[in-house]
C-alpha cells in the first residue's frame, strides 16, 4: 500500500482543482450595477390629473414592461391617457398591431411614455416593434 503517494496525489488534484477554480467571487451583481435613474420621478398616480384638463379622473391607465412581457391592465377608457412604464434594461415600444391608433417608443431603464387610448371600444393587439416576440392585448371600454 503506497498510502503516502496516493495521499499525495490526492493533495496534488485538490490543489490542482483549486487552483482551477473560476475565480469569481460571489455576489457578482454588486450594488452598484443600478443606474442612476430616480424611481421616484415618474408616478403618474399621485397626480391629480391636472394636467388632463378634460373629463373626470380615470382609473390609473398603465402598461408596465417587465422582463420583455407587457403588463396590461384589464381595460382602459376610451380616450383614457396610457402610461407606459418600461422597468427593462432595453428600449421597448407600444405598437398597434393594425393601423395607428397608438404607437409610443419607451426608453429603458425605468423610462415613461403616454398615449391616447382609442376613442372606440374594442380589443387592440400590440406588440413591441424592436421586439416582435412581446405581445400585448390593451382592451378599451
Ligand atoms: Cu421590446
Amino acid at each position: 500500500m503506497k498510502t503516502g503517494k496516493a495521499l499525495g496525489i490526492l493533495a496534488l488534484v485538490a490543489l490542482l482543482s483549486a487552483g482551477c477554480a473560476p475565480g469569481s467571487p460571489p455576489g457578482t451583481g454588486s450594488p452598484g450595477t443600478a443606474s442612476s435613474m430616480p424611481m421616484g420621478t415618474s408616478s403618474p398616480m399621485s397626480s391629480p390629473g391636472m394636467m388632463e384638463g378634460s373629463g373626470p379622473a380615470a382609473a390609473a391607465a398603465v402598461i408596465t414592461i417587465s422582463d420583455f412581457a407587457f403588463q396590461t391592465p384589464a381595460s382602459v377608457p376610451a380616450g383614457a391617457t396610457v402610461t407606459v412604464t418600461n422597468k427593462d434594461t432595453v428600449e421597448h415600444t407600444v405598437t398597434a398591431d393594425t393601423g395607428s391608433a397608438f404607437n409610443v417608443e419607451v426608453k429603458a431603464n425605468g423610462g415613461t411614455a403616454t398615449f391616447t387610448a382609442p376613442s372606440k371600444a374594442g380589443s387592440y393587439p400590440f406588440h413591441c416593434s424592436i421586439h416582435p416576440q412581446m405581445l400585448g392585448t390593451l382592451t378599451v371600454k
